[in-house]
């Protein structure tokens, strides 16, 4: 069985059990301690030298980073549907996955772990809060005449940004001036197979 190595309080971990959901995978849920520092024994970074999660164990696969994961779930297990192989589209998919990994985790995921965990982060609040407000800009003008964020369904893309901008007022990011976004998380909620983040707890 699928093993996933996470933590409940992470948005990068709920990528993850978001799209095992949606693509109604059973997984088993290791839960890696993070306040504790398991990420780092000698044991944990044996199978991922980041030590960070997510992680994933698909029998033979070892595989850590959260948009890596879902490419492989997404191509492994959920066919044409969560990335598209034509070459523009599949592009247009990843810009998304490459935003997750940039924008949104020097916005919205800084911006919570700042105020979830305080100064010793050493975040700039100001610089993260800014980001915010630039990137849910961004994603609300995209989304004007759009479901979902690209193609005419939801896409890894969707399952990349949707988890912290969900968790944006963690990081005390107001996200109710941006109605095309509550809209769109609204679509999302209503997937088959959807879980809330408090799923993993
Ligand atoms: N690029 C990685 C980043 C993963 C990451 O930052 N994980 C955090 C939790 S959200 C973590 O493990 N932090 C603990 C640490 O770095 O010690 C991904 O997208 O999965």
């Amino acid at each position: 069985m699928i093993k996933l190595y996470g933590h409940e309080i992470s948005g990068n971990c709920y990528k993850v059990s978001l799209m095992l959901s949606l693509l109604n995978l059973d997984y088993e849920w290791v839960r890696v301690d993070l306040m504790k520092g398991e990420q780092k024994s000698t044991e944990y970074l044996a199978k991922n030298p980041f030590g960070q999660v997510p992680l994933l164990v698909d029998g033979d696969t070892n595989l850590a980073d959260a948009q890596a994961i879902l490419i492989y779930l997404a191509r492994k297990y959920g066919g044409e549907q969560w990335l598209p192989t034509e070459a523009l589209l599949m592009a247009r998919v990843m810009r998304w996955l490459s935003t997750a990994a940039g924008e949104v985790r020097q916005g919205p995921e800084s911006a919570r772990l700042f105020h979830l965990f305080g100064a010793g982060t050493n975040i700039n609040i100001e610089r993260a809060t800014q980001k915010s407000i630039f990137i849910l800009q961004q994603i609300d003008q995209h989304l004007t005449e759009r479901y979902w964020l690209e193609c005419d369904r939801p896409t890894v893309a969707d399952v990349a940004i949707y988890p912290y901008l969900s968790l944006a007022k963690d990081g005390k990011i107001d996200i109710e001036p941006y109605t095309n976004i509550l809209n769109w998380m609204e679509r999302i909620k209503k997937l088959s197979g959807y879980i809330p983040m408090t799923k993993n707890e």
